[in-house]
């Protein structure tokens, strides 16, 4: 990882890091050429040694960096106040010169000939790294590291209304699963889309920054960056993720049609039309990026339906959030790994501090790159969550699993695969699994008469995220390749949304100063966003496998791998390797296919896929 970038990429990339390396362009710039390291200095031509030791010294200054990046970070995302800002924000600017300084001068070495494969890699990796590059003018890192420290800070401080009260972010997000008054919806929606408003300057000042950044490093602009980390050519990635959303797109296009129809049902043409775009406030979250939460409203009559509600399960035997994070672990535990360090106890928040601003969006953490694993979560007692936490927990076993690698190496395969590990447990969490961990009754497990409902719940969120998954950062490339201008924000993003998810706003146009995309975590916390498109195809692509491993021969809907430690190891074989070969070859090691694509997925839904298309015969689909 060049991890940490900006004190909020730093948050992230110690979560899930920015991938591996493509060596294709990085041009000597000036400051190449003025750069001041010994080896550097020492020889006009630099040699196979020289390129050896730069690596050794470069690792070992972000290593040290990083440590100290990631507590400033940890304090300002826990306690949010102008001195952590500030704090932050200058913790972020240092490191954001150290790996612009060292990306510049390992384009230096890139191309020698009789590199090692590892010095090769590592020196592909220092260039491309990088979040949010800063250009080689004085101030400009603290100016871009403030920036982002801000816009962070901003939606961490965020508020909505809910019946006119002024509500938190995480409280509304559980709102937006619960509520289903179109009013009320509509009024957390406007409401909290509100919080992107003041940050339209600030992100468009943040573009340029970066920009200009990239563009030293040789490249055509910050999102060209992001996508030349895949191992591949960077347009060859692209075309992959539009591939693999053609593929998936036709299910999704199903799961449309039949909650819009069971939408309009509920509330009537008024609220939601039986043809065109989908209300975005009715679909139980706040970005209807996934759908679960409405399943009540969307379950198939009578004898189709689960039967039971996690929420419930979970709030009906008394579970704390504390007792949520112990499950998660109780599943690692039984799969082999060993249990977390008292320090993950200790050091991470697991609740909302009642008395501090903080940043609630889930995140795991590798403050030393060594034991040292927390997650930050605001975590509440409901279904959500509880697959939340072992998202989270995925990222910190994953962590722990590479850090015997070098330091450039302490990262996943690429970072959809850090996306991936933890949801791909949770696809464990069946009926039969509940009633190991004494959540559910034996008698009340479904029984296969009951499959539609299972797989109608779960595509709801999966099936339902994967063109938000990928539309986030189709909007951030046209921004960044200035497609899209600053006045065009929010109409572009709107666009996306009707285009991709076939939904509109609440409450008609949206106002002129209005910025919904910061509105969204990952815009203000700079985190590339096509990781979890790519996770959500990964982790069906792991569960299958994994399911294989355990010599499962039923549906994958049913099949958990609790307690098989034999899968557990070969989990972690793919795991400890971490960055140090190309994701193709760790996908290989544990699935057997190089290949990321939503076959896997398909397979898992394709008796929902049958059963969608019969719902929705003789209707109007699409938008
Ligand atoms: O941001 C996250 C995690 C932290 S890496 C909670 N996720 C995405 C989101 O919430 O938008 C997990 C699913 C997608
Ligand atoms: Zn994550």
């Amino acid at each position: 990882m060049l991890k940490p970038i900006s004190t909020i990429a730093l948050a992230v990339a110690l979560l899930s890091g920015s991938a591996v390396a493509q060596a294709d362009r990085a041009a000597q710039t000036d400051r190449a050429a003025q750069a001041e390291t010994p080896a550097a200095a020492s020889a006009a031509a630099p040699t196979v040694a020289d390129a050896d030791a730069f690596v050794v010294e470069a690792e070992q200054r972000l290593a040290d960096l990083a440590l100290y990046t990631a507590k400033a970070a940890w304090v300002n995302a826990t306690y949010i106040n102008v001195d952590t800002d500030f704090l932050a924000a200058r913790a972020g600017a240092e490191y954001t010169v150290a790996a612009v300084e060292l990306a510049t001068e390992a384009a230096k070495y890139a191309d020698l000939p009789g590199l090692s494969y590892d010095t090769k890699r590592k020196l592909d990796m220092l260039r491309q790294g990088m979040t949010a590059p800063a250009p080689n003018v004085p101030g400009a890192a603290d100016e871009l590291s403030t920036i982002l420290t801000g816009l962070s800070s901003t939606y961490g401080k965020g508020r909505g209304l809910y019946k006119g009260e002024e509500t938190r972010g995480n409280d509304l997000e559980a709102l937006m699963g619960t509520e289903r008054d179109p009013a009320l919806l509509e009024e957390m929606w406007l409401s909290w889309h509100k919080v992107g408003t003041p940050m339209r300057e600030d992100y468009a000042r943040f573009v340029e920054l970066s920009n200009q950044g990239a563009r030293e490093l040789g490249y055509a602009d910050t999102g060209a960056m992001w996508r030349s980390g895949y191992d591949m050519d960077p347009d060859a990635y692209a075309e992959m993720l539009d591939a693999n959303w053609q593929q998936v797109k036709p299910l999704y296009d199903q799961l449309h049609c039949y909650t819009r129809t069971k939408l309009n049902e509920k509330y009537g043409e008024d609220v939601q039309p039986a043809t065109g775009p989908i209300r975005a406030d009715l679909l139980g979250n706040m970005w209807a990026q996934e759908w679960g939460n409405i399943y009540d409203v969307v379950a198939p009559a009578g004898a189709g339906d689960v039967g039971y509600d996690l929420t419930e399960l979970l709030e009906q035997a008394q579970y704390t959030p504390k007792g949520i994070v112990e499950a998660g672990e109780g599943f690692f535990s039984s799969l082999g790994f060993a249990p977390l360090p008292d320090t993950f106890w200790e050091r991470s928040m697991i609740t909302a501090p009642a008395d501090r601003e903080v940043v609630c969006h889930a995140s795991a953490w590798d403050v030393d790159n060594v034991d040292d694993i927390r997650i930050k979560m605001c975590t509440k007692v409901n279904a959500d969550d509880f697959v939340t936490v072992h998202h989270e927990l995925g990222h910190n076993y994953y962590q722990r699993a590479y850090n015997q690698q070098p330091f450039l190496y302490k990262n996943s395969a690429n970072d959809g695969f850090h996306e991936a590990i933890g949801d791909m447990i949770a696809l464990s969490v069946t009926p039969d699994y509940l009633v190991q961990i004494d959540l559910l009754d034996q008698a009340a497990v479904p029984s296969e008469d009951k499959d539609i409902g299972l797989l109608l719940r779960q595509a709801m969120d999966k099936i339902a995220f994967l063109p938000f998954g990928l539309m986030i950062d189709k909007w951030r490339w046209q921004v960044f390749s200035g497609e899209t201008t600053p006045e065009e924000y929010t109409d572009s993003w709107t666009e996306l949304r009707r285009e991709y998810q076939g939904i509109v706003p609440p409450g008609g146009p949206r106002p002129a100063d209005a910025f919904d995309p910061g509105a969204k975590y990952h815009v203000p916390g700079n985190t590339p966003y096509t990781r979890y498109f790519m996770a959500r195809l990964l982790q069906f692509q792991f569960h299958q496998a994994a399911c294989e491993q355990a010599g499962w021969t039923g549906p994958l809907h049913r099949c958990s791998i609790y307690d098989n430690k034999e899968v557990g190891e070969r989990l972690n074989a793919m795991l400890e390797m971490g960055a140090s070969r190309p994701w193709p070859e760790a996908l290989e090691t544990f699935t057997g296919s190089r290949e990321m694509n939503g076959d896997a997925m398909l397979a898992y839904f394709a008796p929902l896929q049958a059963w969608l298309e019969e719902q929705n015969r003789g209707k109007q689909c699409g938008w």
